[in-house]
């Protein structure tokens, strides 16, 4: 619970940002490392263009403005797994304290990341990590099992915990959607014997290739009764398609989004209900992850401690990840409350 109260505290916080004006596009110049003392933090999306990772990295300006860093967003537009490394490169050249890295492979860009590391950078993986050896520490969203087993409860519940459900994913290589998704096969499997998993898809993070999926999706399987699109772009389009369609009320959508890119669907009834955790924190507490390695504050093993602004203080944990909460269900009822 205490989680759950500063999670709200700051989502007004993030609201702010947003209503401010302050979402990250790139245009921020990197100053070469640490001036005066304050930390440089890059942050690298996924892909530039998707508004998750606008919400998150405008968490981490706001933290990088509190400590009196340098913040700068940069990144590709495409979510294909080595499409991040020539901007790693670059990073590591300019020697900025601090990488802020959401993977869209686990290996691809190691190489890149660890001569950066070398070269005096430090990294962190926030939202989809890397192998461990190739980053300082990881900002772990929510955990992996809380989070499949939100999904799959809430497609059960809406379709009567029987019939055939798909998944639309986001890139194939993506590390976080594959951890979500193997665990999902493996609580549907355990615990839901009547919901039959028949398909799984891949849109890419791209909105067009979600939504041509969709189609193809409900085109190949007429007796689909249920959606899980653990991607904030995929479940976007996902509903956007369905509530246009026949099968608007009749096929399920589930997963995880943002409300903004949601409320329509929630509201026309498109959706019942789906769930995420705050980007804006994650991206929040991932700045100061940064800032208190390249301090050298922490080094990233299991026990540090440090502390996240408003978020309060955090500890290291075994395969120096650090866990900020638990995922949040959204349906109608309290879709108007959040603003991200
Ligand atoms: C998309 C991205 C991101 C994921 C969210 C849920 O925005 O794939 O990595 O965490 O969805």
């Amino acid at each position: 619970m205490k989680f759950q109260n500063r999670r709200l505290a700051a989502l007004a916080s993030v609201a702010l940002v947003a209503t401010l004006g302050l979402t990250a596009c790139g245009g921020d110049n990197t100053s070469a490392s640490a001036k005066d003392g304050k930390t440089s933090v890059t942050f690298l999306p996924k892909n530039l263009g998707n508004p998750y990772f606008d919400t998150s990295d405008a968490g981490g300006k706001k933290a990088v403005g509190e400590f009196g860093g340098t913040y700068s967003e940069v990144g590709p537009d495409t979510a294909t797994p080595d499409s991040q490394v020539p901007f790693i490169n670059t990073a590591a050249q300019q020697g900025v304290g601090a990488l802020v890295v959401s993977a869209n492979d686990a290996k691809a860009i190691c190489d890149a990341l660890n001569e950066a590391r070398d070269a005096g950078t430090k990294v962190v993986t926030f939202d989809s990590d890397t192998d461990p050896e190739c980053r300082d520490l990881f900002i772990n969203q929510a955990t992996a099992e809380g989070i499949a087993k939100t999904e799959v409860d809430q497609i059960a519940e809406q379709i009567g915990d029987s019939g055939e459900v798909a998944i639309l994913s986001a890139a194939a290589n993506a590390t976080n959607q594959n951890a979500w998704i193997d665990l999902m096969k493996k609580d549907l499997a355990d615990n839901h014997p009547n919901i039959k998993l028949v398909d799984v898809v891949y849109g890419d993070d791209d909105d067009q290739t979600s939504f041509d999926k969709t189609a193809a999706l409900l085109q190949s399987h007429p007796d689909l009764k249920g959606i899980i699109s653990p991607t904030t772009v995929g479940i976007a389009a996902a509903a956007r398609y369905l509530s246009t369609s026949d099968a608007k009320g009749k096929v399920a959508l589930t997963g995880l989004g943002t409300p903004n890119q949601m409320r329509e669907y929630v509201k026309d009834g498109t959706v019942t209900s789906f769930a995420l955790w705050n980007p804006g924190d994650l991206g929040y507490l991932a700045a100061y992850a940064a800032q208190a390695l390249a301090n050298g504050d922490i080094t990233g093993k299991a026990g540090d401690t440090f502390e996240a602004g408003d978020l309060g203080s955090f500890t290291v944990e075994d395969g120096g990840t650090v866990l900020l909460g638990d995922p949040f269900v959204f349906d109608k009822s309290n879709i108007d409350d959040f603003d991200f």
